[in-house]
C-alpha cells in the first residue's frame, strides 16, 4: 500500500500560505459535511460524488492558479471548483436544481461551470482533458500567460483521449497540467482490474513529458509539485503529468460509505482515514504552532456562516421553467 509522505516546508512557504492552505481544506470538507447530511436526509435529490480525503488535491492545485487561468474538472467537482475560488452559493443552487445555481439549476453537481471564473466541467470520463487542451491552445494563441489544468481520475486513464491529448500537448508544448487522482477505483474496479500499469504516470514518459507521482494526501507536496508544473507551462517550458495517489472515503456516488455492501475492505478504508489529508495536515500545524486551537474555532465559525448563507440564497432561487429546459433539448 502507497505510505504517506512527511510534511516538509518548503523555503518559499510563510505561515499565512501554510494557514490558507488549512482553512481552504477545511472549508472544503465543512461544505461536504453540511451536503452529505442533506443527502443522508433526502433533502438532497441531484446524484452527488462526495471527495472526502482527497481535499489536499484541490487545494494543492487551487492555490497555485491565478483567475485567468483555467481548470476542467469532473464529476467529482465540488473540491476542485471551491478551491479556484467558485461561488458556493452558487454550487449549492445547482446542486439543488434552483435557477440561480451555476448552470441555471439544470445541470446540477456535474455541470457547476464558473467561465467567468474559468471553471468548467465535463463528467465525461477523459472528456475533459482535451477541452483543457483547447484552453491551453488558446492561451498560447493568444499570447496570454495563463495555464489550463485538466483534473481527471485514474478511471480516465485507459480512455483514448488522454493518449490524444498526451500526445497533442507533448507535440506543441502545451502550458497545461495534467493532474490526475489516482484514488484507484473507478466506481467499484480496482485499478488491478482494470489497468496493466498502476503507476499511471509513466504513461506520460512515453511522450517526453516531465511526469510525477506525489501523494496527493499531503498538500505541502501536492502544493509543490503543481508550481513547478504550473510554473514551466508559464515559462513556455510545455506540460506536466501529476499522478497524485489518494483515496475517496465515501461510496462512488452518494452519502454512503460502500465497505458495508462489501465492495472495498474495510481495512483498506479505515486506514485511508486515518491518514485523513486535513487532520494529518492540522496535527501538523498545531504541533509546530503555526497554528492553534482558538483560530481552528474561528475558521469554523466563519465557515459555518458562509454554508448558512449559502443554503439561504438556494432556499430563496426559485426551480427553473420547464421552457429553460426545452431550450437546450
Ligand atoms: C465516457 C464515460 N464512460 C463512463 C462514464 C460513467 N462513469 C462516471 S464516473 C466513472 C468512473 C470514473 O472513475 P475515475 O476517473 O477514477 O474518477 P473517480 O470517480 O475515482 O474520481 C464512470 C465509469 C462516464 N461518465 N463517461
Ligand atoms: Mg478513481
Amino acid at each position: 500500500m502507497i505510505q504517506m509522505s512527511k510534511f516538509k516546508k518548503s523555503a518559499d512557504l510563510d505561515n499565512v500560505k501554510m494557514v490558507d492552505f488549512y482553512r481552504q481544506m477545511l472549508y472544503i470538507r465543512m461544505v461536504s459535511v453540511a451536503l452529505r447530511q442533506s443527502a443522508l436526509k433526502m433533502e438532497l435529490k441531484c446524484p452527488v460524488h462526495f471527495s472526502f480525503g482527497q481535499e489536499a488535491t484541490a487545494v494543492g492545485v487551487g492555490m497555485n492558479l491565478k483567475k485567468k487561468d483555467a481548470i476542467v474538472i469532473t464529476h467529482r467537482s465540488h473540491a476542485p471548483y471551491l478551491a479556484k475560488g467558485g461561488d458556493l452559493k452558487k454550487m449549492i443552487a445547482e446542486i439543488y436544481n434552483k435557477k440561480d445555481g451555476t448552470s441555471g439549476g439544470i445541470g446540477g453537481s456535474m455541470h457547476l461551470n464558473s467561465p467567468e471564473k474559468n471553471i468548467f466541467c465535463s463528467a465525461i470520463v477523459s472528456g475533459g482533458i482535451s477541452i483543457a487542451a483547447g484552453l491551453a491552445l488558446s492561451f498560447r494563441m493568444k499570447r496570454k500567460n495563463n495555464v489550463a489544468v485538466a483534473f481527471f481520475g485514474d478511471g480516465a486513464v485507459e480512455e483514448g483521449g488522454l493518449s490524444e491529448t498526451l500526445n497533442f500537448a507533448a507535440l506543441k508544448k502545451l502550458p497545461m497540467v495534467f493532474f490526475c487522482e489516482n484514488n484507484m477505483y473507478a466506481v467499484n474496479s480496482h485499478i488491478s482490474e482494470t489497468k496493466a500499469v498502476h503507476e499511471v504516470s509513466r504513461i506520460a514518459r512515453a511522450y517526453d513529458l516531465p511526469a510525477i507521482r506525489i501523494d496527493g494526501n499531503n498538500i505541502l507536496e501536492v502544493y509543490k509539485a503543481v508550481k513547478t508544473a504550473v510554473n514551466r507551462a508559464r515559462n513556455s517550458r510545455g506540460s506536466t503529468f501529476i499522478e497524485a495517489t489518494t483515496y475517496r472515503w465515501l461510496e462512488h456516488v452518494g452519502p454512503r460509505f460502500d465497505h458495508i455492501s462489501g465492495l472495498r475492505p474495510e481495512k483498506e478504508v479505515r486506514k485511508w482515514i486515518s491518514r485523513c489529508p486535513l487532520k494529518s495536515y492540522e496535527k501538523y500545524l498545531l504541533k509546530k504552532t503555526i497554528i492553534n486551537n482558538k483560530e481552528i474555532s474561528k475558521f469554523k465559525v466563519n465557515i459555518e456562516r458562509r454554508i448558512k448563507a449559502a443554503w439561504e440564497y438556494m432556499d430563496r432561487s426559485p426551480y427553473p421553467k420547464l421552457k429553460q429546459l426545452e431550450k437546450i433539448i
